[in-house]
Order: structure tokens, then C-alpha cells, then sequence
């Protein structure tokens, strides 16, 4: 949770229901009545876990350990099967750092933090939700308006800047993003802002374009703070399932993605693939958007999450 009170397990849990659903409702359905977990059993949860968005890897590893632990365990019961696989699912965050976001606004200033990702992934709305946190933690926010290539985009982030209550930086008449971001920080350094936020376009239809561009806005941010910025978020449509684990892959090969942002979480069925993504990438998740409004997006919290799915 650390800085930010944004975190609300009941609103969690109901955002996951269809994940829930799909993972914990299918694999009690497939133990229910059965005194001992045999293979037949351990294989239908496996295929459970794969067809939730899991992982294969993931969902592969959690069968083998609990093949490996029920083994000694004399309580084959059905919700000691589920702890294991809960168990399992919280470990594939091991690697995840606890909450440093203080220390990098101490450390900063201003921090600041690029954000990026494809077209309709909810960048755009996650910055709006992003200020909205730094602000009500007391801290002096603006953002960039460093999508220049829509001619509404512009628009809707002065909704949310308002809705916030936070800065903004326009540049209505320039079309390159890195001028945009550029006086971003200039002036974010000038006014001694705390937290810059810049949001970006995301055309992933060419590679070298992209990578171009978000080179481009980086050096520019560079030139003027040497560690800058502090941190890229990629943003990532939880509804898309295999198409988010792409998209990963992808910006990870053209950027350092530090953080992972995961959308739209509420009423899909795919969550699973926060999980998926983790073991892949190994790229700790920050943030998850569990609806439209300027409150619904959280700090992840791996035991949480798993807790959320699981609690029936
Ligand atoms: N249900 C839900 N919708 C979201 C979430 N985050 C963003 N959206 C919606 O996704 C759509 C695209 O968002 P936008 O921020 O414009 O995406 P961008 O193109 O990446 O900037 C909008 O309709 C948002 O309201 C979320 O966590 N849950
Ligand atoms: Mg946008």
C-alpha cells in the first residue's frame, strides 16, 4: 500500500469474480467429492490453470509441487490442494521488490515516470488515476500531454488533470512528443513539482518507429535530468489475455520497462495472466486498474490479489 491509501480488498474480490470463477469455482468443482487427489485430478487442474491464462510454464510447475507435496502430506483434502496452488501462485511474484515509491520521491525531484503502451489500453485513464494518488498524498503533480497524435487525446487529458487537480502541459501546436516532453520537465523543475507524469501514444504497427520515438522522449527527459526518467511503466490490457503477454515481450525488446500497469482486471476472466506475464517477464507489476474511475486503480499486492481470487 505504502504511500498511497488505494487499496480495497472487497472492491478486489468483486472485480475478480469471473477470475475467480474461472479458477478457483472450476478446480473445486473438479475435487469436490473425491477422497484422494489422483493424477487424472492433478492433470484436470493443470488444464484448468492453463485455460485460465496462467501460463503453461506456471500452471505446470504448480502440479509438479503439489504432486511433489501431498506426497507427505496426510490431508489430501480439497482445501489443502487450493493452498498449494495458492501458495504457488504468491511465490511467482517472489522477485517483486516491496513498495520503494517513497524513497524514489525523496530520491527524485521531480520524479518522473514514462508511461507507455499500445492504443486502448488505458494509459491515459491510469495517468488520470496516478496523479489523482500522488496528489492525495500531498505531493505537487503535472503531467505531459505527450500523445500527439490523436486530436482528442489532448482533450481527455485535461479532464482528467482537472478531475485530479493537477498541472498539465499542452502543446497544442506542436505534433512531436518529446518537445512535449521536454517542457514538461523544464517546468516541472522551475515550479519544483514532485511527481511528472508524461503520457505517450502507442502505435506498436511499427517497431522501429516506436522505438524511435520512445528513444527520442528519453533522451530529451535525459538531457535535462541525468536519471531520468526514473521509471517507464508499460500499460497492459488484462482482457487481452496472450495479446498482453506480446505486447510485453515487445516493449520490453525496445525500452527497460521498470513496472508493469495490468487494466481493466474487472469483469474478465483472464486475470490469470497477471501471472503469467510475472514469470515471463520478471518485470514487477505496480499497478492494477479494477474499472473506469479515478479510484479503482490499486497497488498490487501479490498476496492480496491471490487472496482476492481465492476467497470464496
Ligand atoms: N473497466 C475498465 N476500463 C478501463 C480501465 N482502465 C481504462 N479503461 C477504459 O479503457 C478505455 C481506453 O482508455 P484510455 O485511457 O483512453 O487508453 P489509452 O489509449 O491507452 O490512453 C477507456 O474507455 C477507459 O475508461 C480499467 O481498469 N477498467
Ligand atoms: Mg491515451
Amino acid at each position: 500500500m505504502g504511500m498511497f491509501n488505494n487499496f480495497n480488498f472487497s472492491k478486489l474480490k468483486e472485480g475478480l469474480t469471473k477470475t475467480r470463477d474461472k479458477i478457483v469455482n472450476s478446480i473445486s468443482e473438479t475435487i469436490s467429492g473425491k477422497a484422494v487427489i489422483d493424477d487424472t485430478t492433478l492433470e484436470k487442474i493443470e488444464e484448468i490453470l492453463i485455460t485460465a491464462d496462467i501460463g503453461y510454464d506456471t500452471a505446470t510447475r504448480i502440479i509438479e509441487n503439489t504432486r511433489k507435496n501431498i506426497k507427505s502430506e496426510s490431508n489430501r483434502s480439497q482445501l489443502n490442494i487450493l493452498d498449494f496452488v495458492k501458495r504457488e501462485l504468491i511465490s511467482v511474484f517472489d522477485f517483486q521488490n516491496l513498495d520503494i515509491e517513497e524513497e524514489k520521491i525523496h530520491k527524485h525531484k521531480p520524479y518522473i515516470i514514462l508511461i507507455v503502451g499500445i492504443n486502448g489500453v488505458g494509459k491515459t485513464t491510469t495517468v488520470g488515476k496516478l496523479a489523482h494518488n500522488y496528489k492525495k498524498a500531498g505531493l505537487k503533480v503535472i503531467i505531459g500531454a505527450a500523445d500527439t497524435f490523436r486530436a482528442a487525446a489532448n482533450e481527455q487529458l485535461e479532464i482528467w488533470a482537472k478531475r485530479a487537480d493537477v498541472g498539465i502541459t499542452l502543446n497544442k501546436q506542436s505534433t512531436d512528443p518529446s518537445s512535449v516532453a521536454y517542457d514538461t520537465v523544464q517546468k516541472a523543475i522551475k515550479e519544483k513539482f514532485d511527481v511528472v507524469l508524461i503520457d505517450t501514444a502507442g502505435r506498436l504497427h511499427n517497431k522501429s518507429h516506436l522505438m524511435d520515438e520512445l528513444g527520442k522522449i528519453k533522451r530529451v527527459i535525459n538531457k535535462v535530468l541525468p536519471n531520468a526518467p526514473n521509471d517507464t511503466f508499460l500499460v497492459l490490457d488484462g482482457n487481452t489475455g496472450q495479446n498482453a503477454i506480446i505486447q510485453a515481450e515487445e516493449f520490453s525488446k525496445v525500452t527497460d520497462i521498470t513496472g508493469l500497469i495490468i487494466t481493466k482486471l474487472d469483469g474478465t476472466a483472464k486475470g490469470g495472466v497477471v501471472f503469467q506475464i510475472s514469470s515471463k517477464q520478471k518485470i514487477p507489476v505496480k499497478y492494477i486498474g479494477i474499472g473506469e474511475g479515478i479510484d479503482d486503480l490499486q497497488t498490487f499486492i501479490p498476496e492480496q490479489f491471490v487472496k482476492a481470487i481465492f476467497d470464496i
